[in-house]
């Protein structure tokens, strides 16, 4: 069967210093661990476009549990309002501060291979909402906090996105649940991420799998053999 107009991305997430060990802190689990399958994917020249995305928050978001009274990061929540729509609100997880706009936690990893990258997109910009996903927040009546993502795939003709990056089970899966949404082929590569929660990650693979997204490990073809 052929894909005539087959062209893949590669979209590599929150590789950042606040994401991992030892001093990140919003440390994923291993996170660093994962840079040199993801310079090797950075490398292949049959990936046309490989764009990063960068945790870009105010140091006012609403993500973080500082920013709330006597809530705490990790195990409570907030609920959060769409600006535009009060009818619209979802509840979402409190974070530690991390990835505050400009400071050392919010930059690129020094290991990542940035040489290839051509877009750096920046995300969770808005104090207001919470936004996992590299293209939008998950609120629909407008869209609130668009990346312009979309639109720069479908300039450049991309029919598929593997998504690698920090966390597996936030902001890989969310963007790769709205690359699926979009209308593009989502593939999770599994070596090239690391949740949050090691326990829930086999449950939130299925979630994703259920909503579209492949989750694929870089070494099928040796395991198949
Ligand atoms: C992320 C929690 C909070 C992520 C970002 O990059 O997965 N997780 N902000
Ligand atoms: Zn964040």
């Amino acid at each position: 069967m052929g894909e005539p107009n087959f062209r893949p991305a590669l979209l590599v997430v929150d590789m950042q210093e606040d994401f991992c060990p030892p001093s990140g802190s919003l440390a994923v689990p291993d996170g660093r661990s994962i840079t040199p399958l993801i310079n090797t994917l950075l490398a292949l020249h049959s990936i046309p476009l490989k764009i990063a995305t960068k945790d870009w928050h105010p140091p006012n978001h609403i993500s973080f549990a500082s920013n709330h009274e006597s809530k705490q990061p990790f195990v409570d929540t907030t609920t959060i309002t769409n600006p535009h729509n009060p009818a619209e609100t979802y509840t979402t997880r409190l974070w530690p501060t991390h990835c505050v706009q400009s400071t050392p936690g919010a930059a690129l990893i020094p290991e990542l291979d940035t040489t290839h990258i051509s877009h750096v997109i920046e995300k969770g910009t808005d104090p207001r909402v919470e936004m996992y996903s590299a293209f939008y927040a998950p609120l629909s009546q407008p869209r609130v906090s668009d990346s312009g993502l979309a639109g720069l795939l479908r300039e450049q003709g991309i029919t598929r996105v593997y998504v690698v990056g920090l966390a597996g089970d936030y902001c890989v899966r969310s963007t790769a649940e709205d690359a699926v949404r979009e209308g593009f082929e989502a593939y999770v590569i599994e070596e090239g991420t690391r949740p949050v929660d090691p326990g829930l990650w086999e449950a939130v693979k299925r979630e994703m799998e259920g909503n579209g997204v492949r989750v694929v490990r870089q070494d099928h073809r040796q395991v198949r053999r």
